[in-house]
């Protein structure tokens, strides 16, 4: 029998002209307004025009599928762009698939999160013509070698502030912000975030550290708190010298680690006097595929 792997990442366009109709399924076909598609334009032009974000997924892919070795076949697919998630199953049922495990490039559980990605699959498997059974990684925020490989990039940021003596640094983890009603579900992200911040806060024994959202939509409605600017301002006014932020709600290099911390709250930081850096994203990091091997092949022991 084969043995699939599916692993699925947010999407980014290929080219500036593609940001539109990206934006627009991201928006569940809202257009946006021409003040904000210009914005969401001049971010990507920011970055280099495009995202490394597929690059670098099917990178993982590649090493995953090298790792998994004989038996499997890892597969992409992404969930506001091409290849699009749905593509990839067909493709993955054309293959002879009969049994797959489905994993989000995200370790934090959301039903607006990994629980849509998680849909996608259901709504997809459903119009087959031939049956894929699907074992779902709802989360992994807890994983060892992810812990592991988070701790590494803590530390290896924490010493290029003692070459330089920084007396005060305050480690910040940040995730994507969602909107605030999902404190009414119960949901689990926001306790997951925590969950991974106090482990590795506790490996790395920090003293000072703090949890911040980022990237929060820009609608009416509330979204999670505190903002990574407002942490960053209340830590200017208390004599921090220095900041690392660590995005522990993503994986790789794509437009909200590379814009909305590099571009925008690292010169934030810099204008209050704060020296800023990040730590260095997983991306393909070789414990984030022993991490992603792991889950596969418990995913299909355990059911
Ligand atoms: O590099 C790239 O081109 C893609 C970067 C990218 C990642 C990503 C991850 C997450 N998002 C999450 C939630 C939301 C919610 C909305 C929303 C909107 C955007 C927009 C862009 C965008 N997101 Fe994203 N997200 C990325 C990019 N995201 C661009 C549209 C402009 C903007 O608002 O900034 C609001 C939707 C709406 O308006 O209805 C909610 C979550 C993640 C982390 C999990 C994951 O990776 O899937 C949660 C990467």
């Amino acid at each position: 029998m084969k043995r699939g792997v599916l692993l699925m990442a947010y999407g980014a366009p290929d080219s500036l002209e593609e940001v539109e109709p990206f934006y627009l399924d991201i928006r569940g076909g809202r257009p946006p307004t021409p003040e904000q598609l210009q914005e969401l334009i001049d971010r990507y032009t920011a970055i280099g025009g495009v995202s490394p974000l597929l690059d670098i997924t099917n990178r993982v892919a590649a090493a995953l599928d090298d790792q998994l070795g004989e038996g499997f076949k890892t597969y992409v697919g992404m969930r506001h762009w091409s290849p699009w998630i749905r593509d990839t199953i067909r493709q993955m049922a054309r293959d002879g698939v009969e049994e797959a495990v489905a994993i989000v490039m995200a370790p934090h559980y959301s039903k607006l999160s990994i629980g849509k990605y998680m849909e996608i699959v259901d709504d997809a498997a459903a119009g087959l013509d031939r049956e894929i059974v699907f074992h779902k990684v709802e989360h992994w925020h807890t994983q060892p070698d992810y812990i592991t490989a988070l701790e590494v990039r803590v530390r290896e940021g924490v010493r290029r502030f003692e070459d330089n003596r920084q007396p005060s640094l305050a480690v910040i983890f940040s995730a994507h912000s969602l909107p605030e009603k999902i404190l009414d579900w119960k949901d689990l992200y926001h306790n997951q975030l925590m969950e991974t911040s106090w482990l590795i806060a506790d490996r790395v024994n920090l003293q000072n550290w703090h949890f911040a959202y980022q990237s929060a939509g820009r609608t009416p409605e509330p979204w999670l708190g505190p903002d990574i600017l407002d942490v960053i301002n209340d830590l200017a006014k208390n004599d921090t010298g220095s900041v690392l932020i660590c995005p522990v709600g993503f994986i790789a290099d794509h437009l909200e680690v590379l814009y909305d911390i590099d571009v925008d709250a690292m010169p934030h930081a810099e204008k209050l006097g704060l020296r800023m850096e990040r730590v260095r994203m997983l991306n393909d990091d070789p414990m984030l595929i022993d991490c992603l091997a792991k889950l596969a092949q418990g995913a299909f022991l355990d059911e």
